[in-house]
């Protein structure tokens, strides 16, 4: 955690950083970890969260999470569970999906997936066999490790054919897809990402899964909280299948769901999780999942969905001012991405110079990038955690000039300074939206 200035001048602290947290087992128990918990309370407090994957849970959810309900064991589902006891954690299931499709308008959802890649794990299970033709996005292009990565369990048990985005406009090309698909043939088209800063046309993706038999799964994971809010596009009329993570733009807690839509598509994935992938579920994690939910059902989280999009737009705005080039030119979700060829620049030195200033970001592969993963030729920034503290076009404006101030003077440490100084003043006047300690 970076309490000194890159100078070495101590950082002045944020207001509600965590300084006086404390915990009523843990400090006794265990006072090495809470210390470290307490050195990330300071930490979140006194950066601007920029990794557009992550936000900021509520005390709500964090209570539900931290509960004995990690004691339970669950296997099964509601009514039909491989347990004693279980009379309660039903009602907390039920409750979670009865609020998941009122939420989104769905017919069925599975809430129990651990996380956003055994969601996935489960769906492939539940529509491939080992050896079936996947189609999806390709990292690179924005694409995620499950959509069909090599090194992914996705790329080892399936033959995968990628689509890429045009080369010139950076954009999903709907006719190259639709001509791979004719070519390929796809068990499954899979559609979302976690680095594609537009909006994908889920009507014409189904046009073209149904031209060629194929299942189409959309993965919503980055954009579930803008859906959920009315400010994106749904997939789930469109889709035969969608997962989703919790965690994202959606503000819970760690979590996946599978939402589909028809009875035979809902009973293989619900073996396809337990028993096919998982055993018992995180009954915590799905108390969370239903709270989360509840706050996701009121209005005021539509405004939250508004903003991030806004937010977004405010950045990428100011940063193409400042001469920075972002791939595909701009955003239309909470993401985007810069590419720093032309600046000769590399993701791994800006991402590290970024923390030193209290900017939490991504280095990120860009699309047909020659640079190597480890260190790639972007660098990925989003809008929810900081709309979350409440920031508007005005602070992400200020943001987007501390981006270009440090790219244009990246080494220089009293430069590095008078930005931390504007990001710890952010913090302060946008403190995460509840007490720390
Ligand atoms: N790795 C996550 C992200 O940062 O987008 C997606 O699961």
């Amino acid at each position: 955690m970076a309490t000194t200035q890159p100078s070495g001048v101590p950082v002045k602290p944020a207001s509600r950083g965590g300084e006086t947290l404390t915990f009523k087992a843990l400090d006794k128990e265990d006072p090495e970890v809470a210390e470290l918990i307490r050195q990330e309370y300071r930490r979140q407090g006194r950066t601007l969260e920029l990794i557009p994957s992550e936000n900021l849970a509520s005390p709500a959810i964090l209570e539900a999470l931290g509960t004995l309900l990690t004691n339970k064991y669950a296997e099964g589902y509601p009514g039909k569970r491989f347990y004693g006891g279980c009379e309660v954690v039903d009602e907390i299931e039920r409750l979670a999906i009865e609020r998941a499709k009122r939420l989104f308008g769905a017919e069925f959802v599975n809430v129990q997936p651990h996380a956003g890649s055994q969601a996935n794990l489960a769906m492939y299970m539940a529509v491939c066999k080992p050896g079936d033709k996947v189609m999806g996005l390709d990292l690179g292009c924005g694409g995620h490790l499950t959509h069909g990565s090599p090194v992914n369990f996705s790329g080892k048990l399936y033959e995968i054919h990628s689509y890429a985005v045009d080369r010139t406009t950076e954009l999903i090309d709907y006719d190259a897809v639709q001509k791979e698909a004719e070519q390929v043939r796809p068990r499954m088209l899979l559609v979302g990402y976690s680095a594609y800063p537009r909006v994908i046309d889920f009507a014409r993706m189904r046009q073209i899964a149904d031209s060629v038999d194929a299942v189409m799964v959309t993965d919503m994971a980055h954009f579930a909280g803008l859906v959920a809010g009315g400010a994106y596009a749904s997939p789930i009329p469109h889709s035969h299948i969608v997962t989703t993570t919790t965690q994202k733009t959606l503000r819970g807690a760690w979590g996946g769901m599978i939402f589909s839509a028809t009875e035979e598509w809902a009973k293989k994935i619900d073996s396809s999780v337990f028993p096919g992938t998982q055993g018992g579920p995180l009954v915590h994690a799905i108390a969370a999942k239903a709270v989360c939910f509840k706050e996701a059902l009121k209005p005021e989280f539509k405004e939250y969905a508004r903003r991030v999009i806004e937010n977004a737009a405010a950045l990428a705005a100011k940063l193409q001012d400042r001469g920075l080039k972002l791939v595909s030119n701009g955003t239309h979700n909470h993401l985007m991405l810069i590419d720093l060829r032309p600046l000769r620049m590399r993701g791994r030195p800006v991402q590290d110079a970024a923390d030193t200033v209290g900017i939490t970001m991504n280095k990120n592969a860009i699309p047909f990038d020659e640079a190597p993963p480890f260190n790639p030729s972007g660098i990925r920034l989003g809008s929810p955690s900081v709309s979350t503290r409440g920031m508007g076009a005005e602070e992400m404006s200020e943001i987007g000039d501390c981006i270009g101030d440090l790219l244009e003077n990246i080494d220089d440490p009293v430069n590095r300074d008078r930005i931390r100084e504007r990001t710890l003043d952010l913090c302060n006047r946008f403190p995460i939206p509840y007490a720390l300690d």
